[in-house]
């Protein structure tokens, strides 16, 4: 039986990586910072689930847990998720999202070189990490040129990545494009729109507050991302994959895709402010990714376009508005 380690196991990516990985049989271990309500119903579900409490600050803490569950495959998608509150806590940024790399590849090698067995990591990378990028699409050659903490810490985690593959161990990163999903958190402006577009539909009135409507992204669906990092791992040769559709479309025409769909018609304008404390420092005007090698070596290619991943997203906060009533 597999034998798998997920750090973020509560996250969105880590929920739907941990569910993928039990329905194939595997015996999975998670991470968890709080044993909170999200990880109790996980664990309470599935049998073969066994969460281990910890910090990613916390370095021997990492280490003994990877020497303890001898994973066959692990998976990094812990740390700070979001680029807006990395400029909040940029040194524990730095430290979670960045250091705790290099603390789990140390503990994956020594391990492998312990145990004589293969153990095979796959670092969660972000697009963030070609920031202000010199060229459109991105793909794996494209220079590495972070604009916030966060990217700055992820390019840290991607070049630790390729340089414990130098050395010997499967390592292994998708480079993630967003991807989103009913679970993603109101922070981010995906759920933040679609949750506010089903509240506007029912109530007939009211405003969503966004930052930069201009600023174009890669919008894919969060469980094809995460079956990507299962054929990353598993691929014979470990490498640097982006995970994109190579699509994209400007904040503003997902706010007006969200509210159509939500029933809100010709005047979806109207309910769109902008409110200047959702702005960022800097952020990059269009990030859009090349994902043929992924395609072409891990046969993995996304299965819900733009309009899906909208819909997908409206229908389940309509839903959760109807229940609570
Ligand atoms: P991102 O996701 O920073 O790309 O990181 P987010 O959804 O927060 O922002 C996407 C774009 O929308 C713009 N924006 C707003 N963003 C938020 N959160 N709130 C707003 O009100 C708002 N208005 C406009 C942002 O400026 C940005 O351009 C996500 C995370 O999942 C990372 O962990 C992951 O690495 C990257 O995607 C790829």
């Amino acid at each position: 039986m597999t034998r798998v380690l997920i750090t973020g196991i509560t996250g969105q990516d880590g929920g739907y990586l941990a569910e993928q990985l039990l329905d194939e049989g595997a015996e999975v271990h998670g991470l968890v910072h709080t044993q909170d309500g999200t990880a109790r119903a996980l664990a309470d579900a599935h049998p073969r689930l066994h969460l281990h409490g910890g910090d990613l600050a916390d370095a021997e803490g990492l280490r003994a847990l990877v020497a303890g569950v001898e994973p066959d495959e692990l998976y990094n998608l812990g740390g700070i998720s979001s680029v807006a509150y990395s400029w909040e806590q940029p040194v524990l940024t730095a430290q979670l999202s960045g250091v705790a790399v290099a603390v789990l590849l140390q503990a994956a090698w020594e391990l492998q070189e312990r145990s004589g067995r293969l153990v095979r990591c796959v670092q969660a990378s972000s697009s963030e990490i070609f920031g202000q990028a010199d060229r459109s699409p991105q793909d794996e050659d494209t220079p590495l040129r972070p604009v916030s903490p966060y990217g700055a810490a992820k390019a840290y985690g991607h070049s630790i990545a390729a340089a414990y593959r130098g050395k010997g161990l499967h390592a292994a990163t998708c480079i993630l494009f967003n991807h989103e999903s009913p679970r993603r958190p109101v922070t981010f402006v995906t759920r933040k729109i679609t949750a506010a577009a089903a509240r506007i539909a029912v109530d007939g009135r009211g405003t969503v507050e966004l930052g930069n409507l201009d600023a174009r992204r890669d919008w894919g669906w969060a469980p094809d991302y995460v079956d990507a990092m299962v054929r990353a791992a598993r691929h014979t040769e470990a490498a640097d994959f982006v995970i994109a559709t190579g699509q994209t479309h400007t904040v503003a025409e997902f706010a007006e895709a969200a509210l159509r769909r939500a029933g809100v018609g010709d005047d979806w304008a109207d309910h769109v402010e902008v409110n200047p404390a959702f702005l960022r420092p800097l952020d990059a005007e269009v990030m859009v990714g090349d994902p043929s090698r992924a395609r072409r070596e891990l046969g993995w290619t996304p299965t819900v376009d733009f309009d899906e991943v909208v819909g997908r997203m409206v229908d389940h906060d309509l839903e959760l508005l109807r229940e609570g009533e």
